[in-house]
């Protein structure tokens, strides 16, 4: 398939109507009873609701664009073993232990990939309304108004986000929170790359992402001139979990520093 032949604008167009539904799906199923389940561990759940909103989505993609394939977290994933072609990364609901516990923090995430890279992405935080959204060369936007370019920040100026978890893996944590401004965790990876693109954090680490956790959040970032890799500083490959770090040009410059020499 030639890039010309894709309409990105639409795609965005029509991502964004579809996450306005699924959102509304979301609200109306959490008011219900929905069963609750352990994946890997007991930090890790799903839930039925997950589940419901990876089935709308293919659902909606199968019809609209046959030709373009599904990576979703509960279950589509088992079929993609490349990214040729367009295909959507999809995260039903990022934050499910937010979205069990507090009710809140949970985001919809999506990234519209052709060839491994970017052309669409969508990261909309159900409860609080903001739908983070960016086109590929046309800039990232939340609920409609352009970001801003980032600006090259300071690490003793920043903020910081990760899971404390991380800390007790890593030891070389500790330089970053002795030197960063503040800490932050939201446990919700997709909205933790979009706030670094909105200038809200200035870095965002982790030590085990999938694709669908940061596909959305890396296409936005990436227009407004922030930078993701792994923890290491080597390119993402939307392929499998690993390592993370997104940041403000000029942090991530002084983060992968401080890691190499940590
Ligand atoms: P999830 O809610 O979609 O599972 C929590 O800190 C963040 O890390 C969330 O974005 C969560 O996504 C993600 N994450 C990825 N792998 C995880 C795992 N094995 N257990 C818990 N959270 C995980
Ligand atoms: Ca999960
Ligand atoms: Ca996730
Ligand atoms: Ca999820």
């Amino acid at each position: 398939m030639i890039e010309s032949s894709i309409n990105m604008n639409e795609i965005k167009e029509i991502a964004e109507s579809w996450t306005y539904e699924a959102a509304a799906k979301i609200k109306r199923e959490m008011n219900e009873s929905y069963s609750v389940d352990t994946k890997a561990d007991e930090h890790d759940l799903v839930t039925e609701v997950d589940k419901s909103i990876e089935t709308f989505f293919a659902d909606k993609i199968a019809k609209q664009y046959p030709g373009h394939r599904l990576m979703g977290e509960e279950g589509s994933f088992k079929d993609i073993h490349d990214l040729n072609g367009v295909v959507w990364i999809l995260d039903p609901i990022d934050g499910t232990v937010n979205f069990v516990h507090q009710r809140t923090g949970f985001a919809i995430s999506i990234g519209v990939y052709q060839n491994g890279e970017p052309l669409v992405g969508i990261v909309y935080d159900v409860i609080q309304d903001e739908m983070f959204s960016s086109v590929k060369g046309q800039g990232a936007f939340l609920n409609g108004v352009r970001l801003a370019d980032l600006y090259e920040s300071r690490l003793d100026r920043s903020l910081i986000s990760f899971n404390s978890g991380w800390v007790l893996q890593d030891r070389r944590l500790e330089a970053l929170i002795e030197q960063a401004r503040g800490m932050r965790s939201y446990g919700a990876a997709a909205l933790e790359i979009a706030y670094v693109a909105c200038g809200r954090l200035d870095a965002y680490i982790s030590f085990n992402l999938a694709p669908w956790d940061i596909a959305g959040g890396c296409a936005i970032l990436r227009e407004v001139g922030g930078v993701a890799s792994d923890y290491e500083g080597k390119e993402l490959s939307f392929m499998g979990k690993g390592t993370f770090l997104a940041a403000n040009p000029g942090v991530y410059k002084e983060i992968l520093h401080t890691v190499h020499t940590s």
